[in-house]
């Protein structure tokens, strides 16, 4: 009788430690238990060069918006073409679609599918972009229009919107680069870009023209790639710091400033000198959507691939810096 007590209790023992071990391990499970794919989604796009990621939140759906990066191995700048379009439901599985838009779409520019945006508006997608004019010596910004956020994009207006000489501030010609769009709650559109001088301007409710002057933000080392976006009630104003590039930003509680300056919200991208930063919400998480040159062997400045990481901000609207990781969005 004895032994069999004490077999019936080894055996309960042993049982109610299985049973914790399993609870813990079926714990992990429910939180999605990684994998070894799992733990590389970074960078997000693995068969082709991506720089300048831009993206749009859109009914259920996030659309991201990339440079080509077509340098070959031996070239040392950038040779952009084109701008490629994926789309996610779920910030892990990303499908990619038709090319939606080239230089060659705009009559009037010769080269350089460099940084862009796209917003939505009444039903029309607007993608301002980054190019280098074929008359007008340096850079300018277009706009391709849309039916959808896959596109095909069109030129909306058939002329560049903002050209090298409607900015004098700088002596360089490719300061006007970079453009970065939000509609506010009142329906009123801005226009922020730069290099080296952070412009804004207002947009007609047509979003194909300026309406108003070009105003000028002084932001300390600002070096290129702003990125407007509002949560609550701040407005956000992220840009590329010093060079090679950090992501710094600051907060203001009007789009038209005075901007406070907050620090640096994301380190150097490793191999790239540059980062270009785009930070949504979507399904209530806050992600911060960035370039390196994590693709090997060949990936760096000019071969650059587009990651994800999450975003967290502090109860004060301030927000946490980035960790970049390889892992990426798991989940
Ligand atoms: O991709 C060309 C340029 O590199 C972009 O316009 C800048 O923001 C930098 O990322």
């Amino acid at each position: 009788m004895k032994n069999l007590f004490l077999a019936l209790f080894t055996f309960a023992m042993l049982s109610s430690c299985k049973t914790i071990k399993s609870n813990g391990n079926s714990a992990y499970a429910n939180d999605k238990k990684p994998n070894a794919t799992s733990l590389i989604n970074n960078p997000i796009i693995k068969d082709k060069y991506t720089g300048d990621p831009a993206a749009l939140v859109y009914k259920d759906k996030v659309y991201l918006y990339a440079g080509h990066d077509e340098a070959p191995n031996d070239f040392n700048f950038y040779k952009m073409n084109e701008w490629l379009v994926y789309s996610s439901s779920d910030m892990v599985h990303w499908e990619e679609h038709s090319v939606p838009l080239k230089v060659t779409d705009f009559a009037w520019a010769k080269s350089d599918a460099w940084a862009s945006q796209v917003i939505e508006r009444n039903g029309k997608f607007y993608w301002y972009v980054t190019v280098s004019h074929g008359a007008i010596n340096g850079k300018a910004i277009g706009v391709g229009v849309s039916d959808s956020p896959t596109g095909p994009f069109k030129d909306a207006i058939g002329k560049a919107l903002v050209t090298n000489d409607m900015t004098t501030q700088t002596t360089i010609d490719w300061d006007d680069i970079d453009p970065t769009v939000l509609i506010d709650d009142d329906g009123q559109a801005y226009l922020f870009w730069g290099n080296t001088v952070c412009h804004y301007a207002k947009l007609k409710s047509n979003m194909t023209e300026l309406d108003g002057p070009i105003q000028t933000i002084s932001l300390p080392s600002f070096t290129e790639a702003p990125w407007i976006h509002k949560k609550n009630d701040w407005y956000y104003l992220s840009y590329a710091y010093q060079f090679p590039e950090k992501i710094a930003y600051a907060m203001s509680k009007s789009i038209n400033g005075p901007w406070e300056y907050k620090g640096i919200l994301n380190e150097l991208a490793g191999n790239s000198n540059t980062n270009h930063q785009a930070i949504i919400e979507f399904k209530g998480k806050d992600y911060f959507i960035y370039h390196n040159g994590a693709t090997q062997p060949n990936g760096g400045s000019f071969r650059r691939s587009v990651c994800v990481d999450r975003l967290y901000y502090n109860k004060d609207g301030t927000m946490k810096r980035v960790i970049m990781t390889s892992e990426g969005i798991t989940y």
